[in-house]
């Protein structure tokens, strides 16, 4: 096992994956902006390396300054947490080309997964079930096009290969505005992701949005660790993630659970990964997949006891999975809310100094979080600042414990997301269970003023 491991990220993930390395026995160097010199979770780690000022271009997304601090502090590995370069494959190439071990899968699995097109062509080999389309990029030529999409039938969606989470993608419902929707898609694409290539997809109106999470070791064994759903987004952010699905019978989802498996053992992959589905009357269809640990896996965590961050150490040491299928016991329900710094009504960023920070605690409850008394919160990087998860032996459990938790929470000084929350664990629709991934834009379409369930502590 690693005896020092190197964190190249900030906030609430890097204090995650130093809680994971301090509970294995592992030292930790992270590296910080600035910006982040004074965070108390840079105090608490072992070593702290800083990598440069606060814009994340000349910091966290700085390959020469990161890999040099693990230099000079004799780091084995590199955790990348999520985002920054967690999914950036000449990182991951760079990092094992100086001779450290990259928290994560190989190169090759990342590429492969950034490229939407190679990814969807990858699965369909593997036998999960894709989003009927074009088969790999559209080609140049006009009739090819125009033929593909009536085959595939209206409406169709025109995605750009390096795109990904929400970025690069246009609807067409007629023959008459595909052309022109193909070439712009193209344009931009080409602008955006120095890669013009796009394909095309069935337009799935009301889907849900579900992942299922998997550990793969070097050794050719992959298990699933159950599904999440991310339904409840706006804009292509998560706002908050629950395990299990409600609603989704348990037959499909050991299907699907052990198609993704069977993949990663067949592509060689390792490490922790999600398969990003969207489930429509029924079915899954494989949209993307993530090569890194993801914000909501503390929900998987939850329901089968498995700390993922621990296992993606154990994998990358080269360690055989300690799991088998068989192990994986699905208990209970939890629901993460995740808590971001900005104005509850505009969803403008709100960064700062928080005045008070009080958590919610109790049966069932976990604050993910590196905030505290006193802690500013930058405004040069993402405004999550934070996500309670609760635990519940039922949903309608996990829910009641979570109105609670939410109740007990006082942040001053900076605006939260908290307030919408408190009014989405009392709405009727999430209650119920099952709502699509247009649920919240429609809710908060209808009800501009919303979240009402203000209280004192939140700042107008
Ligand atoms: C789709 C889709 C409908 N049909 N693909 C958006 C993010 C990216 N990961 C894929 N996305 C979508 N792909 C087909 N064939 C609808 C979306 C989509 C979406 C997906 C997941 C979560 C939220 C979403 C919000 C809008 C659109």
């Amino acid at each position: 096992m690693f005896e020092k491991i190197l964190i190249a990220n900030r906030g609430e993930i890097a204090l995650r994956i130093q809680r994971a390395c301090r509970e294995m026995g592992i030292k930790t160097v992270v590296v910080h902006s600035e910006a982040d010199r004074e965070a108390k979770y840079v105090k608490l780690a072992d070593e702290s390396v800083c990598i440069g000022p606060a814009p994340s271009t000349l910091s966290y997304l700085s390959m020469p300054a990161i890999i040099s601090a693990a230099e000079v502090t004799d780091a084995q590995a590199i955790h990348p947490g999520y985002g920054f370069l967690s999914e950036n494959a000449d990182f991951a190439e760079r990092v094992e080309q100086s001779g450290f071990v990259f928290i994560g899968p190989r190169s090759e699995s990342i590429r492969l997964m950034g490229d939407k097109v190679s990814a969807k062509q990858a699965m369909i080999k593997a036998g999960v079930p894709c989003v009927p389309g074009s088969d790999g990029a559209l080609p140049d030529d006009p009739k090819e096009i125009v033929q593909t999409a009536r085959r595939v039938g209206y409406p169709v969606i025109i995605k750009a290969a390096g795109g990904g989470g929400g970025r690069g993608m246009r609807v067409v419902h007629t023959e008459a505005a595909l052309l022109n929707a193909v070439t712009m898609t193209k344009t931009e694409a080409g602008a955006a992701f120095g890669n013009p290539e796009v394909y095309m997809e069935k337009f799935l109106e009301n889907p849900r949005h579900v992942e299922i999470q998997v550990l793969s070791d070097s050794h050719g064994n992959a298990i699933w660790l159950g599904e999440r759903d991310c339904s409840m987004q706006r804009r292509h952010q998560k706002v908050l993630e629950e395990a299990p699905a409600p609603d989704i019978p348990r037959k499909i989802i050991e299907k699907v659970g052990e198609r993704c498996a069977e993949a990663c053992r067949k592509m060689g992959y390792r490490g922790a990964g999600t398969f990003e589905f969207l489930y429509e009357n029924g079915e899954f269809y494989f949209i993307e997949m993530n090569t890194r640990v993801q914000v909501e896996h503390p929900v998987t965590e939850m329901i089968t006891g498995i700390d993922i961050v621990q296992e993606q150490i154990h994998i990358a040491a080269g360690e055989v999975l300690r799991f088998k299928q068989r192990d994986v016991i699905f208990r209970g329900h939890a629901i993460e809310c995740r808590i971001n710094a900005e104005d509850p009504f505009k969803f403008i960023p709100s960064p700062g100094k928080i005045t008070s920070w009080h958590v919610p605690g109790g049966p069932g409850i976990r604050v993910d979080s590196h905030a505290y008394d006193g802690y500013f919160v930058p405004p040069h990087y993402d405004s999550m600042i934070g996500k309670v998860i609760a635990y519940g032996a039922t949903r309608d459990q996990a829910i009641r414990r979570m109105q609670i938790a939410l109740s007990e929470m006082v942040v001053e000084g900076i605006q939260t997301n908290i307030p919408l929350h408190r009014e989405l664990m009392i709405d009727a629709r999430f209650i119920e269970g099952g709502t699509n991934i247009h649920y919240l834009e429609h809710k908060l379409a209808e009800k501009p003023d919303l979240p009402k369930a203000t209280t004192k502590s939140d700042k107008k």
